[in-house]
Parts: structure tokens; sequence; C-alpha cells
């Protein structure tokens, strides 16, 4: 089924996207960003999952993982913020450490309430974004910066925060796709729209259940169904913040994977 979908995809004309941003945000200057070999060679490639502001846990998840390499690059999938414990300070050390990450929908939510922030005097920031006040322009400019995708050819691996469309270029791909996707609703090619994004989780099948390759893409975002291994989609999101755990996957080589349990459930509810 999955070959299908992505050959008839293939065929299909591409529509052009118009590239906006959810919020009204201005895109930021690189939407799609390649490691090349001046990055990577050499290094063995650590990509970690959601993050929700668990700093403790991430601290130790670096910490296992250079021990295992001490060469490596970190990629993160994107939402190191909000609804967790120290979201200021997980930013601050992934910049510090020259992590490259990539924009999630919490990222988006921040620079929402930057503006807010900025722009509406008497604004009634709600407590739960009150971190935000904490951080530095220049942390603000580095959320700003994030790109969409990272990709690592020589890997034959993309990392986004939430998913592709099968059979549409990523140059083409909208940036609610990628920092929003869960599912895919298949329509009909000639009447409807073919295959259409949604975010919500009880609709359609799992993107990555569809996604053809040739690519392996690496992502986060769907809690709920956590850590996921299809043929060329994995997802790393195992639910920290809800009391889970921090996961990372070495991308070359060993195909490692380490986790950290959480320290305690940070956030109740159903997974998002
Ligand atoms: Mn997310």
């Amino acid at each position: 089924m999955t070959a299908i979908v992505a050959f008839l995809a293939s065929f299909m004309p591409q529509k052009s996207v118009q590239h906006t941003r959810k919020y009204g945000l201005p895109l930021p200057p690189t939407l799609h960003v390649t490691l090349g070999p001046e990055v990577v060679e050499g290094k063995a490639v650590f990509v970690i999952g959601d993050i929700h502001g668990c700093y403790d846990e991430l601290c130790e998840l670096i910490h296992r993982a250079t021990d295992v390499e001490p060469n490596i690059v970190i990629v993160c999938v994107g939402d190191l913020i909000n609804n967790g414990p120290h979201s200021a300070n997980v930013l601050k050390h992934v910049q510090g450490l020259g992590c490259h990450v990539v924009c999630g929908n919490h990222e988006e939510v921040a620079l929402r309430e930057v503006t807010n922030i900025k722009w509406n005097d008497g604004y009634q920031l709600p407590d739960k974004y009150h971190w935000i006040l904490s951080l530095d322009p220049s942390d603000v400019q580095f959320i700003e910066s994030l790109p969409y995708s990272i990709s690592i050819p020589s890997l034959n691996a993309i990392i986004v925060h939430a998913g592709l469309v099968p059979g549409i270029l990523l140059e083409q791909q909208h940036t609610n796709t990628l920092a929003h996707v869960r599912n895919i609703i298949e329509e009909d090619y000639f009447d409807g729209d073919g295959l259409v994004p949604c975010n919500k989780p009880d609709h359609g099948v799992a993107w990555s259940t569809l996604w053809p390759g040739p690519q392996h893409v690496y992502y986060g975002h769907d809690a709920r169904r956590g850590f996921q291994n299809n043929a060329h989609a994995t997802c790393l999101d195992t639910g920290c913040l809800y009391g889970g755990f921090l996961t990372g996957m070495f991308i070359n080589k060993s195909k490692q994977i380490i986790q950290v349990k959480a320290k305690q459930i940070y956030s109740v509810g159903k997974p998002e």
C-alpha cells in the first residue's frame, strides 16, 4: 500500500507552496538547512527527541551519549521548550553546545508570545509562558533563526519536527506540515486533494507509515504514539514531559538508542 501511494503521489502535479508561517510570524532566514561533510564527517550524529524543558534529563542523555561516542554532532527535533520545568536552561544549553535544531510548534508559540509582549501594551502573558521573560535577545534570535528541516545527505537523513507529506518535494512542504502534521487523510486525487496533512491524532493514518523514502526521516511531535520505527521514518518523541523518556539515537553506524527516564511527571493528561 505504501509503495502504491508513493508511486501515485510521485506522478501528481506539484502545487507550488506559498511559504508562510503560523501566527503571521516572519520566516526564518533559511527554511531548509543541509549539514555537509565539513560538519558531520568523522563524527557520530546523535538525534534527540522532544525535550520540553526537561533540562536534567537532557544533560544526562548527552553525558551518556558522549560516553559512547566522544565526538558527536547533536541534532534536536524541536519542541525544546514549554510545558516542562526548565525551558530557558534547555535553550541556553543547546546553544552553548552548538546543537543543530529544527523549529517545532512550541518554538512558534514562544515567538508568538514574544511578539505579543513586544507589541501589545498591558499584554497578560499566561503563567505557563513566564519563563520567556528570562530570555536574552540572542535567545530569541536563536529561536527565530531555526530552520524547518535539516538534511544530512551523507546519512540519507532528514530531520523535521513533525513530518512530511509523501510525494511533495521537501522545499515544497508547508511549514505547518513540517512542524504540525501527525496524520495523512487520503482523499481522491481527482475529486479531492490527494494526501492531506492533518494534526488530529484520530483522523487518517500516521504520515510516517506512508512515507516511502528514499531519505530516512527522524522526527518528534507524536508523544501519543511514542517511539515508532517505520521503514523510512523514526519518531523519537517518547513523552519525557509526561513522565516517559527522553530519547536520543545515533543515526550513523550503530543506530544505538539511549533513553533517560523522566525524573518526574511534569505534565498530566493525554500526551499530544
Ligand atoms: Mn510538537
